[in-house]
């Protein structure tokens, strides 16, 4: 399938074809044994409707203290690798950029959402950042590298991966909602973000 770009964005529509997605899954649910979801706050104390893990050396992490990057998940324990054919996208979509040092794992509900942010807590900004989505599609809405102006959304559906590099590195991005029941991926339903960060 031949990529779209919106603006910046690199859109890759069915990367990931279903029995790709279903090992993804599976993997994904090794990692949450060892590293499980937590419902994130921010740091003015606000619970993040997504609830997070990571793979890779770093973990993103969020609560009162701030946002950053951390070596271990908050019960302590180092999170796990990042599976091996998410190093494989990565080797194949952004051959040139550095290995991704952290995958951030979010878990939408049907109720779920992120509103709009830009990722800048990487030390190295000219890194890509690539997102893939598994389960329930999801409203992208992509703007500009300042908050405000015109956006532009797309429909994110299961095995989709996104590209944001150059200009959509910077860009300010969010998830307006998700549509319930639009994927039979993941049993009981919700949506699984993955994004790959290169983080020092
Ligand atoms: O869920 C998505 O598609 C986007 C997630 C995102 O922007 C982030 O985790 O920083
Ligand atoms: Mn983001």
């Amino acid at each position: 399938m031949t990529a779209l770009r919106i603006r910046d964005f690199e859109i890759h529509p069915g990367y990931f074809a279903p029995d790709a997605q279903a090992q993804l899954v599976a993997d994904l649910r090794d990692c949450l044994g060892q590293a499980p979801l937590v419902q994130p706050v921010t740091p003015r104390g606000t619970p993040m409707s997504v609830r997070m893990s990571s793979a890779g050396a770093y973990g993103w992490i969020s609560d009162r203290k701030g946002y950053r990057y951390e070596r271990l998940h908050p019960s302590g324990v180092p999170w796990p690798p990042i599976p091996a054919e998410l190093l494989a996208m990565w080797q194949d979509l952004v051959p040139d950029a550095r290995a991704p040092e952290c995958c951030l794992i979010n878990w939408y509900d049907a109720t779920a959402k992120m509103g709009m942010h830009q990722d800048r807590d990487e030390a190295d900004l000219s890194q890509p950042v690539v997102s893939v989505s598994l389960g329930d599609e999801a409203l992208f809405r992509m703007g500009n590298a300042t908050r405000g102006g015109k956006t532009e959304s797309v429909w994110l559906k299961s095995g989709d991966v996104v590209v944001m590099g150059g200009e959509a590195r910077r860009a300010y991005h969010g998830i307006d909602r998700i549509r319930p029941n639009s994927s039979t991926l993941l049993p009981k339903g919700g949506r699984i973000n993955l994004t790959l960060r290169v983080v020092t």
